[in-house]
């Protein structure tokens, strides 16, 4: 009855958040569409094609299918160049504590993305090889909130849903945590992820008394 434990990446690892706020603000501009950072959040956690969606409706753009898929290659080759330039350092803040630790104890761990990307984000930062195994946008038909990414992650792992932890940034990667039967962590504002059965601001906050009784489910 082993315990699993499921990352997702951005946000939650690292933030590139504002790499693709970077990127998608270029393509706005281009096709004079305003867009600000608070319209950002909306783009948190959901696909690539999904937020061109979005903003083409927020400037009531219709793309033929040939411009909208070389916008999505645009707006990708931008963000590229961003996380080409990533290291280390943009790991959050005491992330690399809790996978080492976990990692020590063979516990089970997954990344549960919505990024395309997510491999070569690990491979920069350095963090690829705590992970068992990467259900990123590659292997996933259906968003979050769908628990669909998170369902795929536990049975690579061999381990029950409701016996695995996943630590989230966004409300809808809450509720697919939740409607999966999960334990869900939100890692942010306790005010924004109310959903969640527990809430810290960051990593920091997490210690390794907390860690085991998670892993020995011994939580109330
Ligand atoms: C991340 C971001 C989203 C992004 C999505 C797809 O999800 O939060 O803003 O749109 O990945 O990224 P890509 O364009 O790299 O495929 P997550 O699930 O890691 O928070
Ligand atoms: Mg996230």
């Amino acid at each position: 009855n082993k315990t699993g434990f499921i990352f997702d990446l951005d946000g939650v690892i690292v933030d590139t958040a504002k790499y693709h706020f970077l990127a998608w603000k270029k393509l706005a501009d281009e096709l004079g569409i305003d867009f600000t950072e608070k319209d950002n959040e909306r783009f948190k956690g959901v696909s690539r094609k999904r937020c061109l969606e979005i903003l083409l409706e927020m400037g009531g753009i219709k793309a033929t299918e040939e411009q909208f898929s070389a916008w999505l290659v645009e707006k990708n080759e931008d963000y590229l160049a961003y996380i080409d330039a990533m290291d280390e350092s943009e790991i959050l803040p005491d992330v690399p504590k809790v996978l080492k630790y976990l990692k020590n104890l063979k516990i089970p761990m997954a990344l549960g993305s919505a990024s395309k990307n997510a491999r070569s984000i690990l491979e920069k930062v350095n963090l690829l090889s705590y992970f068992d195994t990467l259900v990123d946008g590659n292997s996933v038909t259906k968003a979050k909130p769908d628990p669909e990414v998170f369902q795929i992650a536990a049975e690579r792992l061999g381990v029950k849903p409701e016996n695995c932890v996943v630590f989230e940034d966004a409300l809808a990667g809450i509720e697919a945590a939740n409607r999966a039967g999960m334990i869900s962590i939100g890692i942010g504002e306790a005010n924004v992820l109310t959903a969640a059965r527990f809430n810290f601001v960051d990593f920091t906050e997490i210690d390794s008394e907390f860690l085991n009784n998670l892993i020995h489910r011994n939580i109330k």
